[in-house]
Protein backbone atom coordinates (compact mmCIF):
# COMPACT_ATOMS: atom_id res chain seq x y z
CA UNK A 1 0.00 0.00 0.00
CA UNK A 2 3.00 2.23 0.37
CA UNK A 3 4.34 2.20 -3.04
CA UNK A 4 0.68 2.57 -4.18
CA UNK A 5 0.69 5.16 -2.27
CA UNK A 6 3.51 7.22 -3.01
CA UNK A 7 4.06 6.43 -6.76
CA UNK A 8 0.53 6.80 -6.93
CA UNK A 9 0.09 3.59 -8.83
CA UNK A 10 -3.77 2.62 -9.60
CA UNK A 11 -3.78 -0.94 -9.15
CA UNK A 12 -6.00 -2.57 -11.79
CA UNK A 13 -5.05 -5.93 -11.87
CA UNK A 14 -5.47 -5.87 -8.20
CA UNK A 15 -9.15 -4.47 -8.10
CA UNK A 16 -9.85 -6.92 -11.08
CA UNK A 17 -8.75 -9.90 -8.29
CA UNK A 18 -11.13 -8.14 -5.96
CA UNK A 19 -14.03 -8.66 -8.84
CA UNK A 20 -13.40 -12.25 -9.03
CA UNK A 21 -14.11 -12.64 -5.51
CA UNK A 22 -17.73 -10.94 -6.29
CA UNK A 23 -16.50 -7.64 -4.78
CA UNK A 24 -17.33 -5.17 -7.79
CA UNK A 25 -21.14 -5.57 -8.04
CA UNK A 26 -21.47 -6.66 -4.20
CA UNK A 27 -24.85 -5.57 -3.80
CA UNK A 28 -25.98 -6.23 -7.50
CA UNK A 29 -28.24 -8.47 -8.56
CA UNK A 30 -27.49 -12.02 -9.32
CA UNK A 31 -29.26 -11.87 -12.97
CA UNK A 32 -26.15 -10.73 -14.63
CA UNK A 33 -23.31 -11.88 -13.02
CA UNK A 34 -23.69 -10.05 -9.53
CA UNK A 35 -23.05 -11.13 -6.29
CA UNK A 36 -26.44 -10.05 -4.82
CA UNK A 37 -25.60 -9.69 -1.14
CA UNK A 38 -26.70 -6.42 1.04
CA UNK A 39 -25.35 -3.09 2.16
CA UNK A 40 -24.36 -4.76 5.47
CA UNK A 41 -22.45 -7.21 3.68
CA UNK A 42 -21.30 -4.61 1.55
CA UNK A 43 -19.87 -2.40 4.72
CA UNK A 44 -18.00 -5.47 5.85
CA UNK A 45 -16.34 -6.37 3.19
CA UNK A 46 -15.24 -2.40 2.27
CA UNK A 47 -14.01 -2.08 5.86
CA UNK A 48 -12.14 -5.32 5.72
CA UNK A 49 -10.52 -4.33 2.62
CA UNK A 50 -9.77 -0.84 3.50
CA UNK A 51 -7.85 -2.30 6.26
CA UNK A 52 -5.47 -2.85 3.39
CA UNK A 53 -5.62 0.23 1.07
CA UNK A 54 -8.26 3.11 2.14
CA UNK A 55 -7.90 5.17 -1.19
CA UNK A 56 -8.22 1.93 -3.60
CA UNK A 57 -11.33 0.23 -1.69
CA UNK A 58 -12.70 3.93 -1.86
CA UNK A 59 -12.91 3.86 -5.81
CA UNK A 60 -13.93 0.04 -5.12
CA UNK A 61 -16.52 1.19 -3.86
CA UNK A 62 -17.55 3.75 -6.13
CA UNK A 63 -17.60 1.67 -9.32
CA UNK A 64 -19.65 -0.53 -6.47
CA UNK A 65 -22.35 1.84 -6.52
CA UNK A 66 -22.01 2.81 -10.55
CA UNK A 67 -22.72 -0.80 -11.25
CA UNK A 68 -26.17 -0.84 -9.25
CA UNK A 69 -26.79 1.99 -10.57
CA UNK A 70 -27.29 0.74 -13.95
CA UNK A 71 -28.15 -2.79 -12.52
CA UNK A 72 -31.08 -0.88 -10.29
CA UNK A 73 -32.17 1.69 -13.33
CA UNK A 74 -30.95 0.62 -16.55
CA UNK A 75 -32.69 -0.86 -19.54
CA UNK A 76 -32.51 -4.27 -19.66
CA UNK A 77 -30.30 -4.03 -22.58
CA UNK A 78 -28.03 -1.68 -20.64
CA UNK A 79 -28.13 -4.32 -17.68
CA UNK A 80 -27.35 -7.27 -20.23
CA UNK A 81 -24.25 -5.16 -22.00
CA UNK A 82 -22.64 -3.62 -19.20
CA UNK A 83 -23.32 -5.76 -15.55
CA UNK A 84 -21.28 -8.42 -16.61
CA UNK A 85 -18.11 -6.41 -17.38
CA UNK A 86 -18.41 -3.81 -14.69
CA UNK A 87 -18.62 -6.96 -11.81
CA UNK A 88 -15.58 -8.58 -13.78
CA UNK A 89 -14.03 -5.45 -13.63
CA UNK A 90 -13.50 -5.97 -17.53
CA UNK A 91 -14.70 -1.87 -17.62
CA UNK A 92 -14.23 0.53 -14.67
CA UNK A 93 -16.30 3.05 -13.83
CA UNK A 94 -17.05 6.77 -12.72
CA UNK A 95 -20.02 8.77 -11.24
CA UNK A 96 -20.18 12.08 -12.48
CA UNK A 97 -22.31 14.58 -10.45
CA UNK A 98 -19.49 17.72 -9.55
CA UNK A 99 -18.81 20.50 -11.39
CA UNK A 100 -16.50 23.60 -10.75
CA UNK A 101 -19.22 25.41 -9.87
CA UNK A 102 -21.94 23.31 -8.29
CA UNK A 103 -20.61 20.96 -5.42
CA UNK A 104 -22.40 20.63 -2.62
CA UNK A 105 -25.66 22.39 -4.69
CA UNK A 106 -25.64 19.38 -6.91
CA UNK A 107 -28.90 20.16 -8.63
CA UNK A 108 -27.77 23.21 -9.76
CA UNK A 109 -25.69 21.27 -12.37
CA UNK A 110 -24.63 23.15 -15.80
CA UNK A 111 -23.72 20.09 -17.98
CA UNK A 112 -26.29 20.09 -20.69
CA UNK A 113 -27.75 16.80 -22.93
CA UNK A 114 -29.41 18.50 -25.76
CA UNK A 115 -32.03 15.92 -27.86
CA UNK A 116 -30.73 15.53 -31.46
CA UNK A 117 -32.72 12.65 -33.42
CA UNK A 118 -31.55 9.35 -31.31
CA UNK A 119 -28.61 11.04 -29.74
CA UNK A 120 -28.10 13.75 -26.62
CA UNK A 121 -25.42 15.59 -27.40
CA UNK A 122 -23.54 16.69 -24.31
CA UNK A 123 -21.41 19.92 -23.18
CA UNK A 124 -19.92 20.65 -19.71
CA UNK A 125 -17.68 20.04 -17.50
CA UNK A 126 -17.14 17.44 -14.41
CA UNK A 127 -14.37 17.59 -12.04
CA UNK A 128 -13.17 16.08 -9.31
CA UNK A 129 -14.19 12.55 -10.48
CA UNK A 130 -12.66 9.75 -9.20
CA UNK A 131 -10.86 7.16 -11.40
CA UNK A 132 -11.02 9.97 -14.54
CA UNK A 133 -9.46 9.44 -17.47
CA UNK A 134 -8.95 5.79 -16.25
CA UNK A 135 -12.57 4.35 -16.35
CA UNK A 136 -14.30 3.02 -18.86
CA UNK A 137 -17.77 3.95 -18.32
CA UNK A 138 -19.10 7.33 -16.72
CA UNK A 139 -22.51 8.06 -15.28
CA UNK A 140 -22.83 11.53 -16.16
CA UNK A 141 -25.23 13.60 -14.75
CA UNK A 142 -26.37 16.17 -16.85
CA UNK A 143 -29.72 18.41 -17.72
CA UNK A 144 -31.92 17.98 -20.32
CA UNK A 145 -34.81 20.06 -19.09
CA UNK A 146 -35.68 22.68 -16.28
CA UNK A 147 -33.64 24.21 -13.86
CA UNK A 148 -33.16 22.37 -10.27
CA UNK A 149 -33.54 18.35 -9.68
CA UNK A 150 -36.35 17.86 -11.91
CA UNK A 151 -34.54 18.41 -14.45
CA UNK A 152 -31.39 16.36 -14.69
CA UNK A 153 -30.81 13.12 -16.29
CA UNK A 154 -28.39 10.28 -15.86
CA UNK A 155 -26.32 9.07 -18.91
CA UNK A 156 -23.65 6.52 -19.67
CA UNK A 157 -21.03 7.66 -21.78
CA UNK A 158 -18.33 5.24 -23.12
CA UNK A 159 -14.68 6.40 -22.83
CA UNK A 160 -13.64 6.70 -26.66
CA UNK A 161 -16.53 8.68 -27.38
CA UNK A 162 -15.50 11.35 -29.24
CA UNK A 163 -15.40 15.22 -27.43
CA UNK A 164 -14.86 13.06 -24.35
CA UNK A 165 -11.61 14.72 -22.75
CA UNK A 166 -10.05 14.96 -19.20
CA UNK A 167 -8.34 17.38 -17.24
CA UNK A 168 -4.75 17.01 -15.74
CA UNK A 169 -4.27 14.24 -12.97
CA UNK A 170 -4.92 16.12 -9.68
CA UNK A 171 -2.08 16.01 -7.08
CA UNK A 172 -4.13 15.20 -3.83
CA UNK A 173 -2.85 15.02 -0.20
CA UNK A 174 -4.24 11.20 0.01
CA UNK A 175 -6.12 8.70 -2.26
CA UNK A 176 -3.21 8.38 -4.12
CA UNK A 177 -3.76 5.03 -6.00
CA UNK A 178 -6.72 6.26 -7.80
CA UNK A 179 -6.73 9.34 -10.34
CA UNK A 180 -9.01 12.18 -9.99
CA UNK A 181 -9.51 14.13 -12.92
CA UNK A 182 -11.79 16.35 -14.35
CA UNK A 183 -13.78 14.60 -17.10
CA UNK A 184 -14.36 17.32 -20.32
CA UNK A 185 -18.16 16.80 -22.89
CA UNK A 186 -17.53 18.95 -25.72
CA UNK A 187 -20.27 17.92 -28.21
CA UNK A 188 -20.53 14.59 -27.04
CA UNK A 189 -22.59 12.25 -28.81
CA UNK A 190 -24.52 9.60 -26.76
CA UNK A 191 -27.23 7.57 -28.10
CA UNK A 192 -30.00 8.45 -26.39
CA UNK A 193 -30.81 4.54 -25.48
CA UNK A 194 -27.83 5.08 -22.83
CA UNK A 195 -29.98 7.00 -20.63
CA UNK A 196 -30.31 4.96 -17.36
CA UNK A 197 -34.00 5.77 -16.08
CA UNK A 198 -36.30 8.39 -17.44
CA UNK A 199 -35.58 11.67 -18.56
CA UNK A 200 -35.73 13.97 -15.51
CA UNK A 201 -35.08 10.79 -13.25
CA UNK A 202 -31.31 11.36 -13.05
CA UNK A 203 -30.89 13.17 -9.75
CA UNK A 204 -33.49 10.68 -7.81
CA UNK A 205 -31.32 7.97 -9.35
CA UNK A 206 -27.91 9.87 -7.86
CA UNK A 207 -28.81 10.06 -4.81
CA UNK A 208 -30.45 6.79 -4.11
CA UNK A 209 -26.66 5.69 -5.54
CA UNK A 210 -24.83 8.02 -2.90
CA UNK A 211 -26.99 6.84 0.06
CA UNK A 212 -25.02 3.56 0.05
CA UNK A 213 -21.89 5.44 -1.14
CA UNK A 214 -21.89 7.18 1.76
CA UNK A 215 -22.14 4.41 4.26
CA UNK A 216 -19.54 2.52 1.80
CA UNK A 217 -16.89 5.48 2.39
CA UNK A 218 -17.75 5.48 6.00
CA UNK A 219 -16.76 1.77 5.59
CA UNK A 220 -12.90 2.77 4.50
CA UNK A 221 -13.12 5.23 7.28
CA UNK A 222 -13.76 2.26 9.68
CA UNK A 223 -10.67 0.17 8.32
CA UNK A 224 -8.41 2.91 8.32
CA UNK A 225 -9.67 3.62 12.27
CA UNK A 226 -9.39 -0.28 13.28
CA UNK A 227 -5.80 -0.43 11.07
CA UNK A 228 -4.78 2.68 13.10
CA UNK A 229 -5.76 1.36 16.73
CA UNK A 230 -4.12 -2.08 16.15
CA UNK A 231 -0.90 -0.19 14.68
CA UNK A 232 -0.77 2.16 17.95
CA UNK A 233 -1.45 -0.41 20.52
CA UNK A 234 1.47 -2.96 19.33
CA UNK A 235 3.30 0.36 19.35
CA UNK A 236 2.90 1.15 22.55
CA UNK A 237 3.53 -2.31 23.43
CA UNK A 238 6.81 -2.07 22.23
CA UNK A 239 8.35 1.76 22.87
CA UNK A 240 9.34 2.69 26.06
CA UNK A 241 9.87 6.18 27.77
CA UNK A 242 10.63 6.93 30.97
CA UNK A 243 11.40 3.84 31.69
CA UNK A 244 8.33 2.48 31.06
CA UNK A 245 6.56 1.06 28.22
CA UNK A 246 3.85 3.42 26.57
CA UNK A 247 1.23 1.51 27.82
CA UNK A 248 1.61 1.53 31.06
CA UNK A 249 0.66 5.25 31.32
CA UNK A 250 -2.98 5.76 32.11
CA UNK A 251 -3.45 8.80 29.80
CA UNK A 252 -2.53 6.54 26.71
CA UNK A 253 -4.73 3.82 27.95
CA UNK A 254 -7.51 5.90 28.70
CA UNK A 255 -6.71 7.53 25.24
CA UNK A 256 -6.93 3.71 23.41
CA UNK A 257 -10.17 3.22 25.38
CA UNK A 258 -11.81 6.59 24.00
CA UNK A 259 -10.56 5.41 20.86
CA UNK A 260 -11.70 2.19 20.69
CA UNK A 261 -15.65 3.09 21.85
CA UNK A 262 -15.40 5.67 19.19
CA UNK A 263 -14.91 3.37 16.79
CA UNK A 264 -17.37 0.58 17.77
CA UNK A 265 -20.15 3.88 17.92
CA UNK A 266 -18.96 4.74 14.58
CA UNK A 267 -19.43 1.17 13.25
CA UNK A 268 -23.01 0.20 14.75
CA UNK A 269 -24.02 3.62 13.17
CA UNK A 270 -22.85 2.59 9.59
CA UNK A 271 -24.44 -1.36 10.01
CA UNK A 272 -27.23 0.20 11.74
CA UNK A 273 -27.82 2.69 8.61
CA UNK A 274 -27.06 -0.09 6.36
CA UNK A 275 -29.60 -2.44 7.70
CA UNK A 276 -32.22 0.87 6.98
CA UNK A 277 -31.12 1.18 3.59
CA UNK A 278 -31.78 -2.49 2.97
CA UNK A 279 -34.88 -2.28 4.75
CA UNK A 280 -35.56 1.23 2.87
CA UNK A 281 -37.22 2.29 5.55
CA UNK A 282 -38.61 6.15 6.07
CA UNK A 283 -35.49 7.34 7.89
CA UNK A 284 -32.90 5.78 5.97
CA UNK A 285 -31.85 8.55 4.16
CA UNK A 286 -31.28 10.33 7.76
CA UNK A 287 -29.45 7.45 8.95
CA UNK A 288 -26.84 7.54 6.02
CA UNK A 289 -26.12 10.98 6.32
CA UNK A 290 -25.52 10.53 10.68
CA UNK A 291 -23.67 7.65 9.67
CA UNK A 292 -21.43 9.09 7.58
CA UNK A 293 -21.35 12.54 9.28
CA UNK A 294 -20.23 10.46 12.39
CA UNK A 295 -17.78 7.63 11.36
CA UNK A 296 -15.80 9.91 8.80
CA UNK A 297 -15.69 12.58 11.81
CA UNK A 298 -14.69 9.85 14.52
CA UNK A 299 -12.42 7.61 12.36
CA UNK A 300 -10.10 10.80 11.34
CA UNK A 301 -9.76 11.71 14.94
CA UNK A 302 -8.49 8.14 15.64
CA UNK A 303 -6.42 8.18 12.97
CA UNK A 304 -5.09 11.05 14.34
CA UNK A 305 -4.70 9.98 17.99
CA UNK A 306 -2.94 6.92 16.51
CA UNK A 307 -0.37 9.25 14.79
CA UNK A 308 0.20 11.24 18.24
CA UNK A 309 0.68 7.88 20.19
CA UNK A 310 3.72 7.09 17.72
CA UNK A 311 5.30 10.43 18.50
CA UNK A 312 7.66 11.97 15.79
CA UNK A 313 8.02 8.69 13.58
CA UNK A 314 4.06 8.82 13.22
CA UNK A 315 4.71 11.56 10.79
CA UNK A 316 7.13 9.32 9.25
CA UNK A 317 6.58 8.16 5.76
CA UNK A 318 8.17 5.05 6.77
CA UNK A 319 5.25 4.10 9.24
CA UNK A 320 1.29 3.50 7.82
CA UNK A 321 -0.78 5.54 9.96
CA UNK A 322 0.04 8.88 8.41
CA UNK A 323 -1.53 7.37 5.62
CA UNK A 324 -4.42 5.99 7.00
CA UNK A 325 -4.88 9.38 8.28
CA UNK A 326 -4.33 11.24 4.71
CA UNK A 327 -6.40 8.70 3.18
CA UNK A 328 -9.32 8.80 5.16
CA UNK A 329 -9.52 12.85 5.89
CA UNK A 330 -11.17 13.44 2.44
CA UNK A 331 -14.27 11.39 3.05
CA UNK A 332 -15.89 14.77 5.42
CA UNK A 333 -15.77 16.08 2.04
CA UNK A 334 -16.63 14.22 -0.44
CA UNK A 335 -19.86 11.93 -0.96
CA UNK A 336 -21.60 15.15 0.25
CA UNK A 337 -19.72 16.89 2.67
CA UNK A 338 -20.03 16.81 6.17
CA UNK A 339 -22.10 19.84 6.74
CA UNK A 340 -24.30 18.76 3.72
CA UNK A 341 -24.66 15.55 6.26
CA UNK A 342 -25.56 17.81 8.74
CA UNK A 343 -28.42 19.37 6.46
CA UNK A 344 -30.10 16.01 5.64
CA UNK A 345 -30.31 15.24 9.34
CA UNK A 346 -32.25 18.85 10.46
CA UNK A 347 -33.91 18.65 7.60
CA UNK A 348 -35.25 15.04 8.69
CA UNK A 349 -35.71 16.46 12.03
CA UNK A 350 -37.74 19.52 11.03
CA UNK A 351 -39.37 18.05 8.26
CA UNK A 352 -43.38 18.72 9.39
P1 LIG B 1 -18.46 23.50 -1.96
O1 LIG B 1 -19.81 22.94 -2.24
O2 LIG B 1 -18.07 24.75 -2.66
O3 LIG B 1 -18.35 23.71 -0.39
C1 LIG B 1 -17.32 24.50 0.22
C2 LIG B 1 -17.57 24.50 1.74
O4 LIG B 1 -18.83 25.16 2.02
C3 LIG B 1 -17.71 23.09 2.31
O5 LIG B 1 -17.16 23.03 3.60
C4 LIG B 1 -19.22 22.88 2.37
O6 LIG B 1 -19.61 21.92 3.32
C5 LIG B 1 -19.67 24.27 2.75
N1 LIG B 1 -21.06 24.50 2.37
C6 LIG B 1 -21.61 24.53 1.12
N2 LIG B 1 -22.92 24.76 1.18
C7 LIG B 1 -23.23 24.89 2.50
C8 LIG B 1 -24.43 25.15 3.22
N3 LIG B 1 -25.60 25.30 2.60
N4 LIG B 1 -24.38 25.22 4.56
C9 LIG B 1 -23.20 25.05 5.21
N5 LIG B 1 -22.01 24.80 4.58
C10 LIG B 1 -22.04 24.73 3.26
N6 LIG B 1 -17.56 14.23 -7.22
C11 LIG B 1 -18.15 13.43 -8.14
O7 LIG B 1 -19.19 13.76 -8.68
N7 LIG B 1 -17.59 12.24 -8.47
C12 LIG B 1 -16.45 11.80 -7.91
O8 LIG B 1 -15.98 10.70 -8.24
C13 LIG B 1 -15.81 12.62 -6.93
N8 LIG B 1 -14.64 12.23 -6.37
C14 LIG B 1 -13.96 13.09 -5.55
C15 LIG B 1 -12.68 12.75 -5.11
C16 LIG B 1 -11.95 13.65 -4.34
C17 LIG B 1 -10.55 13.29 -3.91
C18 LIG B 1 -12.53 14.88 -3.95
C19 LIG B 1 -11.76 15.86 -3.10
C20 LIG B 1 -13.80 15.22 -4.37
C21 LIG B 1 -14.52 14.34 -5.18
N9 LIG B 1 -15.78 14.67 -5.69
C22 LIG B 1 -16.41 13.86 -6.62
C23 LIG B 1 -16.35 15.98 -5.42
C24 LIG B 1 -16.95 16.11 -4.01
O9 LIG B 1 -18.16 15.43 -3.93
C25 LIG B 1 -17.13 17.62 -3.74
O10 LIG B 1 -15.83 18.16 -3.54
C26 LIG B 1 -18.02 17.90 -2.54
O11 LIG B 1 -19.35 17.47 -2.79
C27 LIG B 1 -18.01 19.38 -2.15
O12 LIG B 1 -18.20 20.21 -3.23
P2 LIG B 1 -17.19 21.45 -3.49
O13 LIG B 1 -15.81 20.90 -3.44
O14 LIG B 1 -17.65 22.16 -4.70
O15 LIG B 1 -17.34 22.38 -2.21
N1 LIG C 1 -31.69 10.01 -1.09
C1 LIG C 1 -32.79 9.94 -1.87
N2 LIG C 1 -33.36 11.02 -2.42
C2 LIG C 1 -32.78 12.21 -2.18
C3 LIG C 1 -31.64 12.36 -1.38
C4 LIG C 1 -31.09 11.19 -0.83
N3 LIG C 1 -29.99 11.24 -0.07
N4 LIG C 1 -31.29 13.65 -1.34
C5 LIG C 1 -32.20 14.31 -2.08
N5 LIG C 1 -33.09 13.44 -2.59
C6 LIG C 1 -34.24 13.71 -3.46
C7 LIG C 1 -35.30 14.51 -2.74
O1 LIG C 1 -36.17 13.66 -2.00
C8 LIG C 1 -36.01 15.17 -3.91
O2 LIG C 1 -36.81 14.22 -4.55
P1 LIG C 1 -38.37 14.50 -4.88
O3 LIG C 1 -38.41 15.87 -5.50
O4 LIG C 1 -38.70 13.40 -5.83
O5 LIG C 1 -39.06 14.45 -3.58
C9 LIG C 1 -34.86 15.48 -4.87
O6 LIG C 1 -33.82 14.54 -4.52
C10 LIG C 1 -34.33 16.88 -4.73
O7 LIG C 1 -33.92 17.05 -3.39
P2 LIG C 1 -34.04 18.44 -2.65
O8 LIG C 1 -35.36 19.06 -3.00
O9 LIG C 1 -33.75 18.19 -1.21
O10 LIG C 1 -32.88 19.25 -3.38
P3 LIG C 1 -31.89 20.35 -2.80
O11 LIG C 1 -31.23 20.94 -3.97
O12 LIG C 1 -32.59 21.23 -1.83
O13 LIG C 1 -30.84 19.49 -1.92
C11 LIG C 1 -28.88 18.08 -1.68
C12 LIG C 1 -30.10 18.46 -2.49
C13 LIG C 1 -28.16 19.26 -1.06
C14 LIG C 1 -29.33 17.15 -0.56
C15 LIG C 1 -27.98 17.36 -2.69
O14 LIG C 1 -27.62 18.28 -3.72
C16 LIG C 1 -26.73 16.77 -2.10
O15 LIG C 1 -26.77 15.67 -1.55
N6 LIG C 1 -25.58 17.50 -2.24
C17 LIG C 1 -24.29 16.92 -1.96
C18 LIG C 1 -23.64 16.52 -3.28
C19 LIG C 1 -22.94 15.21 -3.20
O16 LIG C 1 -23.30 14.33 -2.42
N7 LIG C 1 -21.96 15.04 -4.03
C20 LIG C 1 -21.24 13.82 -4.10
C21 LIG C 1 -20.51 13.70 -5.41
S1 LIG C 1 -19.89 12.05 -5.65
C22 LIG C 1 -18.41 11.93 -4.78
O17 LIG C 1 -18.04 12.81 -4.06
C23 LIG C 1 -17.62 10.72 -4.95
C24 LIG C 1 -16.46 10.57 -4.36
C25 LIG C 1 -18.12 9.63 -5.83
Amino acid sequence: MFTWDEQEIFPEEALQHAAKLGFAGIYCSEEYGGTGLKRIDASIIFEALAEGCVSTTAYLTIHNMCAWMVDEFGSETLREKWIPELVSMNKFASYCLTEPASGSDAAALQTTAKLDGDNYILNGTKSFISGGGNSDVYLVMCRTGEPGPKGISCVLVEKGTEGLHYGQKEKKLGWNSQPTRQVIMDNCVVPVSNRIGKEGQGFNIAMKGINGGRLSISSCSLGAAQASIEAAREQLEVRKQFGNYLKDFQYLQFKLADMASRLVASRLMVRNAAAALDAKTSDHVALCAMAKLFATENCTDICNDALQMFGGYGYLKTYPVQQYYRDARVHQILEGTNEIMRMLVARDLLRS
